[in-house]
């Protein structure tokens, strides 16, 4: 079809849908129902391919890979939707043609937030590769009555509000009531005696039912749809639950664990952690025999994944449907379970590897319990013989009162994989070495992947469009060709191109602060950005160390040259992480000070936009110029906005940590600003004790200066929050190294500032970074996943024009 019938065909479907739906014409519309009527569309066109997709896996008895997570972040569909079914330049064409504000229509729809930060958005990002590389993989998750919490400031405070992301209904899910699968918590159990050996009697309890909801998940420009399924919790027909117990069970899905810190565990979270676990295997485990396979076929035709910790009930869970429901034996049940079972890991944070209390997992979840305590003495007696005693109990998943999670994914499942080298590397030295020692083939790396597709080709599509006009559309298929842009180095008039669409998007970006904020910044400026979720060993700290540092400078000495700089943060802290909270203070303060100085503000300037977000996201990174990575090494897993800044042409300002070490290598040293301590000497500072915040603190003039202005007065308004900083730092003794690493950070940042006044050198390390992205690609990622871990077929190619 010739692209305009296309468009006018859209136009049609389009203003039938606004009547069908509204009754409404066009100029009569609101935004809302514009985005609503368009998303049914498209949905109807989805569908098509959807339920094809379903009857080929069905027809063909394709291995289905589950990717479970008890987090996903896909943030609006509209737009995504629109570019991976080919039309989002037509439909943009159509609504120029209508002169409808598309924006606006694709701001109507809600963010859906059902995550925390990386591990809930590389997850999405999975969601698009799968499909987009034909393979098949559905997501399993929990469908969040309220998603993360939408942050506001007031006062320089994070307040934050419930996300009643359902208000407007969901065009995109469709819930399937004949899936739904029954969740039973609680109560006692007993053994009895049957003629098919020992069965589990249960007296009391809870059950739940779970309602799926299912979304399709639209491969880029070929016709694959998987499925991403998310739970919800009810009260199951027929049972007379009073409000209140009837309000019990719907918290299940109620909302999203606002934490990604290392706060202590609720029993809600529990519950939720069985529950779409319990719900995704049975389902799974139900068609499974439904098509006629046997248990036994289970590893052959289904590859469960498990997103770091959280759903590895999956593994007792399996267990107890093999033994209890289905009468195998326990050596083959557990064949069956951990041939069929992977895992990864997300942190390297001790405080952030799970771990329950054995009394409230006993309460909750009695049966699984029991089986938790057969896995752990079977482990304890295969190993112990071999490795001794002390050996045996260290591994355990049960040990001093608690279930150690990590300890029974890394035991029951086949394989378990790091998100970046250096964190899998860690994951086999230190954090998981004794499973290392026994099992040192399940171990593996898969780096952590970004949807160049949503990121950049959506998010940035002047830079995508520019970059097809030099190389062709073929990296947009085969994101590794992006390399192909590093014979355009040398060409002056391209990056001059380069630099008007970066002004561009900062422009874009700044129109978004004055019009939000009420700040109008300055696009001339280095756009120094640092988005992520609040946490100490993120440094956010760091950023702000080096700020007041050039403040001072400006304020106290006539000859200082700082390079002007806008700086840019988002991100939200866990609720109950009051340390992270009273660091967001300190920063907005800071931020009012330095924004109404005109001694300064010419110079720098600082905004924190509230309610980061995927939205946010899509806005701010094609905006940046520096892309601040600077946890403590050896701290961030992977990290994955470096990989979506650098694809956009920041250049990373980057500890030796994460991921970052390798798009440091991709783009070549001399096109980042590499700076800090590295994993060694961090480890080494931790075990032979001799980091002193004090004297560093007492021989850096310069910085006791900064650390005083937090608690002399010299930044207002932070009285408490100040002191609390300062004594973080030096009372605590710094758990995060921030100012060890502060002088190489001020450092590295004045001679970066230095760079950034000859534009086209900047500009060229800018492409030296856009073209060293693909190999970050999820496309990758998650073939890598299928080839080594799921063992399921999937094609790179499958993107046809
Ligand atoms: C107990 C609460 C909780 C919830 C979530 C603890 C820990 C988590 C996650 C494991 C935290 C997380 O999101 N980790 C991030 O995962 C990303 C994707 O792999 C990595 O890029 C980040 O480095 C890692 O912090």
């Amino acid at each position: 079809m010739q692209q305009n019938d296309t468009v006018t065909q859209l136009k049609q479907e389009f203003l039938d849908s606004l009547e069908a739906h509204f009754a409404v014409s066009l100029a009569d519309a609101t935004d809302l129902q514009r985005y609503q009527a368009l998303a049914a569309v498209v949905k109807q066109k989805i569908a098509t391919k959807w339920r094809r997709t379903k009857e080929d896996y069905r027809d063909t008895g394709a291995k289905q890979v589950y990717y479970f997570s008890i987090e996903f972040l896909p943030g609006r569909y509209l737009r995504a939707n629109l570019l991976n079914l080919g039309l989002l330049a037509d439909t943009e064409q159509m609504m120029t043609e209508l002169d409808v504000d598309f924006t606006a229509v694709m701001e109507a729809e809600v963010d859906q937030g059902l995550g925390n930060g990386g591990l809930g958005r590389l997850a999405s990002d999975f969601m698009d590769a799968m499909p987009s590389i034909a393979l098949v993989g559905n997501g399993n998750g929990i469908r969040y009555r309220y998603g993360l919490f939408r942050q506001a400031f007031i006062n320089g405070y994070q307040v934050e509000y419930p996300d009643d992301w359902l208000k407007n209904d969901d065009v995109w899910e469709v819930r399937q009531d004949d899936e739904a699968q029954v969740v039973h918590y609680g109560g006692n159990v007993y053994l009895q005696d049957t003629p098919d050996g020992l069965r589990p009697v249960y007296d009391g309890g809870l059950d739940v039912l779970a309602v799926p909801y299912d979304t399709g998940m639209v491969g880029a420009d070929n016709d694959v749809v998987n499925t991403l399924r998310l739970w919800s919790a009810e009260v199951p027909e027929g049972v007379k639950a009073s409000v209140s117990e009837r309000s019990v069970i719907e918290s299940i899905s109620g909302e999203l664990y606002p934490d990604d810190s290392n706060e202590e565990g609720r029993r809600l979270r529990l519950r939720q952690e069985y529950f779409f676990s319990s719900a995704g295997v049975q389902n799974i485990i139900k068609h499974h025999l439904a098509d006629g396979y046997s248990l036994h076929a289970l590893p052959f035709q289904v590859a469960i994944h498990i997103n770091d910790t959280h759903p590895t009930v999956v593994i007792p869970e399996m267990m107890r449907i093999l033994l209890d429901e289905h009468g195998l034996g326990w050596e083959e049940a557990w064949g069956i379970t951990t041939r069929t079972v992977s895992y990864t890991n997300h942190t390297l944070l001790a405080e952030a590897l799970e771990r329950w209390s054995q009394d409230l997992f006993a309460q909750e979840l009695p049966r699984l319990f029991q089986l938790i305590q057969e896995i752990d003495r079977h482990h304890r007696v295969s190993v112990a013989s071999e490795h001794g005693e002390d050996f045996a109990w260290r591994t355990s998943p049960l040990q001093d009162g608690q279930v150690h999670m990590a300890r029974l994914a890394a035991i029951g499942s086949h394989a378990i994989n790091g998100v970046a080298p250096l964190h899998s590397q860690l994951l086999q030295d230190k954090v998981l070495h004794d499973f290392y020692i026994l099992w040192p083939a399940k171990f593996s790396n898969k780096t952590n992947g970004i949807t160049h597709r949503r990121y950049m080709h959506a998010a940035n599509e002047s830079l995508s469009a520019l970059i097809d006009t030099k190389i062709g559309r073929d990296w947009r298929k085969l994101p590794k060709d992006i390399t192909k842009l590093r014979d355009f180095n040398m060409d002056e008039a391209f990056l001059r191109e380069l630099a008007v669409v970066k002004r561009q998007n900062k422009q874009r970006l700044a129109d978004w602060v004055s019009h939000n904020m009420g700040i109008d910044i300055n696009v001339d400026a280095i756009f120094d950005v640092q988005i992520k979720r609040l946490h100490a060993y993120k440094r956010q700290l760091l950023h702000l160390l080096g700020i007041l540092t050039d403040y001072l400078a400006l304020k106290h000495d006539a000859n200082a040259y700082v390079a002007p700089r806008v700086h840019i943060f988002a991100a939200k802290a866990a609720p109950s992480y009051h340390y992270a909270k009273q660091i967001i203070k300190v920063i907005n303060e800071v931020a009012n000070m330095v924004n109404n100085d005109p001694a300064v503000n010419d110079k720098m300037q600082v905004v924190f936009l509230p309610n980061y977000g995927v939205s946010l996201a899509e806005l701010i990174i094609p905006a940046a110029d520096v892309s601040e990575q600077i946890s403590t090494a050896g701290k961030e897993a992977s990290g994955t906005s470096n990989m979506k800044l650098m694809a956009n042409g920041a250049l990373q300002l980057a500890t030796m940590d994460g991921a970052n070490i390798d798009i440091i290598h991709a783009a070549g040293a001399e096109n980042a600003y590499a700076f800090g301590m590295d994993t060694d000497t961090v480890y080494k500072h931790y075990e032979q004790h001799d980091y002193s915040a004090w004297d560093i603190y007492q021989n850096n003039p310069k910085l006791h200066r900064v650390l005083d202005a937090l608690i002399d007065g010299t930044v207002p308004n932070v009285q408490e929050e100040g002191q609390a900083v300062f004594d973080s730092l030096i009372r605590d003794n710094d758990e995060y190294f921030v100012l060890g690493d502060y002088e190489s950070y001020v450092d590295t940042q004045a001679r970066l500032g230095q760079d950034y006044q000859n534009q086209q050198a900047w500009t060229r390390k800018s492409l030296a970074n856009i073209a060293a992205s693909g190999e970050f690609s999820a496309d990758y990622t998650v073939a890598a996943y299928a080839d080594e871990i799921w063992h399921v077929p999937h094609n790179l190619l499958a993107q046809q024009e």
